[in-house]
């Protein structure tokens, strides 16, 4: 298993916390202060300590036989636009993940360099918040790597993931894009992957092509598809509805653990 920069996983245990014990407080978990104090090695409790080892657990893995037949799709199926649509005529040749934001190195990915980087491949089972569920094999780029690669800046809390898709067409602005974000327990878990590969084969538009995150001790809307840019932060209050994800804007639960 990769290991997780210290302050990172230290500023994660404070998110995580605050994201049990004051879920849906959004005052105080804005509070930097708390969040600090929380983060502090020396702050950390048993409790917190114990909160932290059950978030690096892992996801149920399947096996082969049981992967869904027919795995459902949701959401955006194919973002609207004659930029995404060059580029699946193209199968994606041209196309770049940006990573940025609160980073070192800033890196621009293509298809080909994903592979190229650490990979992992799991089978798990996706739950949407609508009530259904479907196994899957996912193939990806393992996001810990890449994020060692473009190496975080100590400021850095969140990776906020940007998708090709606009799910609210009367939104106005950024606030119609679908968009996620994670904190950094979440983003260094062992089984938290950008896939490429479903079931195998190329990941198919539906399901999120070329990329879709899968972080797994999550539920669906967490997975965003589409994704075009990552970008790492201090803080997700100025993007869109200001509450970290499409979902979150309109009242979902940040933290969506499974
Ligand atoms: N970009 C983007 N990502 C998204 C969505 C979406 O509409 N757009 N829907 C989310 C929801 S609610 C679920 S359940 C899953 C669905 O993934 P699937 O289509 O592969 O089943 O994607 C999530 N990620
Ligand atoms: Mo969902």
């Amino acid at each position: 298993m990769t290991s997780i920069p210290r302050r990172g996983l230290l500023a994660g245990a404070g998110s995580a916390l605050l994201g049990l014990t004051l879920a849906g407080c959004d005052q105080v978990s804005r509070n930097a202060g708390v969040r600090a104090t929380l983060a502090r090695a020396e702050g950390l409790t048993m409790a917190a300590q114990r909160l932290i080892l059950s978030r690096t657990a892992l996801a149920r893995e399947f096996t082969p036989a049981d992967i869904s037949p027919d795995f459902r799709a949701n959401g955006s199926l194919r973002p609207a636009g004659a930029a995404y649509q060059t580029l699946v005529a193209s199968n994606f040749a041209d196309w770049r993940l940006e990573i940025g934001g609160l980073v070192e190195r800033p890196l621009s990915l293509s298809l080909e360099d994903l592979r190229a980087r650490p990979a992992r491949t799991q089978i798990t089972r996706h739950d949407c918040v609508e009530g259904w569920s479907s196994i899957g094999q996912w193939t990806g780029a393992r996001l810990s790597a890449l994020l060692e690669e473009a190496a975080l800046q100590p400021e850095a809390r969140y990776i906020v993931f940007h998708c090709a898709d606009r799910l609210d067409a009367f939104a106005e602005g950024d606030r119609g894009l679908y968009y996620e974000s994670i904190d950094l327990v979440d983003a260094f878990h062992e089984q938290t992957i950008l896939a490429y590969e479903m079931n195998g084969a190329d990941l198919p538009v539906k399901h999120g092509a070329p990329l879709r995150l899968r972080v797994e001790r999550q539920l669906g809307y967490k997975h965003a598809k589409y994704v075009m840019r990552i970008e790492a932060v201090e803080s997700f209050a100025h993007i869109a509805g200001g509450r970290g994800g499409f979902w979150e804007d309109r009242g979902y639960e940040w933290y969506a653990g499974i």
